[in-house]
């Protein structure tokens, strides 16, 4: 087993690795750049390095100072955490040559899922189903046409590099085709520095089901059940749940045995996940593999019992996978809610600045992967994401209830977050129902307000006056219930 490892990442990922390093032995180097010299990460780790300048190509993403790094101070391995590197061939190849272990897949399967239409020719061939479409890109309008005459409309424009929905655009007829053509390729382009483009039979309303996967480097694959994450604003999750309202045992199953058909058929190694969209019909089709450790772990790991970070560190050392398909059981229900310093106000604008004080829900089922703390300043540079809420109970209904009380009792003075957002989203007839579709947000929330007008200022003159009055006690021998705790106020937008 590894004796040290460096986190090529920062803020909550990082310090979630952290964690799982510390119960293995291993000791943890972080890596840093100028802007998060005081960042959690670094006060966790047993060694830090600072990489250079704030800005992500001197620091985060620069493959040279990471590889010295980890060569200076003696790490074999390097965890990569989602974003920065984690999903980039080149810097899983330069670890490969470098006689450096990547807590991740061979950079050969990350370049050819990177690939959109590698991918579904993969999927075909292994006989997981994927939507009708075009099988590579192709630029030419007239065979386009031809291509989208033949799927039938609407028909979906994809970026080959893509994800994440940049360079996507809905095709409802075909005068509309030449235009939309050239322009989702020139997003493409600047967002991937890849402008192929191809098509796929747009689906209406569809869910985003996604199945996690652990493969071993000696041919053993398991799937640990799905998570339900359809609801995304701007293509960016914010509630993932597990298990998904919309499965069957039977679809389930059934979902499963493709996921783990996909990733034998990638040749993959380690954790990832296989996505799906599906259709008011109960059928699913193959999106795409991320072939990394997703944002919405937990919510596996709560229900499964199972450490993926530490899974995916014994993957990496070369060891077979010690569970079996049989042993995956998924107990109760466990949801994930994103939090981010933003503004719900301001179109989620993100809201940097000084966190002067936070206190985490606690209690049974209540789990907090966070990077910040009292007295942290969120830098403006990178993801604004403060940590995620995760619970874990019997059922759906206590879930969900439980990540209310959770959400209320999360007091985070100094910037702004989503949490009366995600309240009220949790509150709502159609997520109480399960009926969340991709189109969640839109349907249902476009214009959402919040139900108390001014909280910001009342919230302020709250603290103020709460600051002024430290020794304030409820008052004895009255019938008074009035709130006494200020943060149980503070929570709840109750001033
Ligand atoms: C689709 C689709 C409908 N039909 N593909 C969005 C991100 C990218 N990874 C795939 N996405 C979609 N692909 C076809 N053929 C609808 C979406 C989509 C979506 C998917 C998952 C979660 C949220 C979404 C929001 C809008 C569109």
């Amino acid at each position: 087993m590894f004796e040290k490892i460096l986190i090529a990442n920062r803020g909550e990922i990082a310090v979630r690795i952290i964690a799982t390093c510390r119960e293995m032995g291993i000791r943890t180097v972080a890596v840093y750049s100028e802007a998060d010299r005081d960042a959690l990460h670094v006060l966790e780790a047993d060694q830090a390095v600072c990489l250079g300048p704030a800005e992500p190509m001197e620091s985060y993403l620069n493959m040279d100072r990471i590889m010295a790094a980890a060569r200076a101070s003696g790490a074999r391995a390097i965890h990569p955490g989602y974003g920065f590197l984690a999903e980039n061939p080149a810097f899983a190849m330069r670890c490969e040559q470098e006689g450096v272990v990547f807590i991740g897949p061979p950079a050969r399967a990350i370049r050819d899922l990177g690939d959109k239409t590698v991918a579904r020719r993969t999927m075909i061939e292994s006989g997981v189903p994927v939507i009708p479409g075009m099988m590579q890109p192709e630029a030419d309008p007239d065979t386009l046409a031809r291509e989208a005459d033949r799927i039938g409309y609407p028909v979906l424009i994809k970026a080959a590099a893509g994800g994440g929905g940049k360079g996507m655009r809905v095709v409802h007829s075909p005068g509309d085709l030449a235009e939309a053509a050239v322009s989702a390729s020139s997003e493409a382009r600047s967002a991937f520095g890849n402008g192929a483009i191809y098509l796929e039979k747009y689906l209406e309303k569809p869910r985003h089901v996604e199945f996690q996967v652990l493969a071993d480097a000696h041919g053993n694959v398991i799937h640990l059940l799905e998570r339900e994450c359809s609801i995304q604003r701007r293509h960016q999750k914010i509630i993932e749940e597990t298990p998904s309202p919309a499965l069957t045992p039977g679809l389930r199953e059934e979902m499963g045995k493709a996921a783990t058909a996909a990733a034998k058929a990638a040749g993959y190694v380690n954790a990832g996940t296989v996505e799906f969209l599906l259709d008011g019909q109960g059928k699913f089709y193959f999106l795409e593999v991320n072939t990394r450790l997703q944002v919405e772990h937990p919510v596996t790991e709560m229900i499964t019992g199972i450490d993926l970070v530490r899974q995916q560190i014994e993957i990496a050392a070369g060891s077979p996978l010690r569970i079996s398909q049989e042993d995956i059981v998924g107990r109760g229900h466990a949801i994930e809610c994103r939090i981010y310093a933003e503004d719900p106000l301001s179109a989620f604008l993100p809201s940097s600045g000084k966190i002067h004080f936070v206190k985490e829900p606690k209690g049974p089922g209540i789990r907090t992967d966070s990077g910040v703390y009292s007295g942290y300043t969120v830098p403006m540079e990178y993801d604004p994401i403060l940590s995620k809420l995760i619970t874990h109970a019997q059922n759906r209904s206590e879930c969900i209830q439980r990540m209310k009380r959770a959400l209320k009792d999360y007091v985070i003075l100094g910037v702004l977050t989503p949490i009366p957002f995600l309240v009220d989203i949790l509150s709502s007839e159609a997520f109480e129902k399960g009926e969340t579709y991709t189109d969640f947000i839109d349907t249902h929330f476009a214009d959402w307000r919040p139900t108390l007008e001014g909280t910001d200022l009342a919230v302020l003159a709250y603290v103020v006056d709460t600051l002024a009055n430290r020794t304030r006690r409820p008052s004895a021998f009255t019938a008074e219930t009035q709130a006494c705790s200020p943060w149980l106020t503070l929570g709840n937008f109750r001033p």
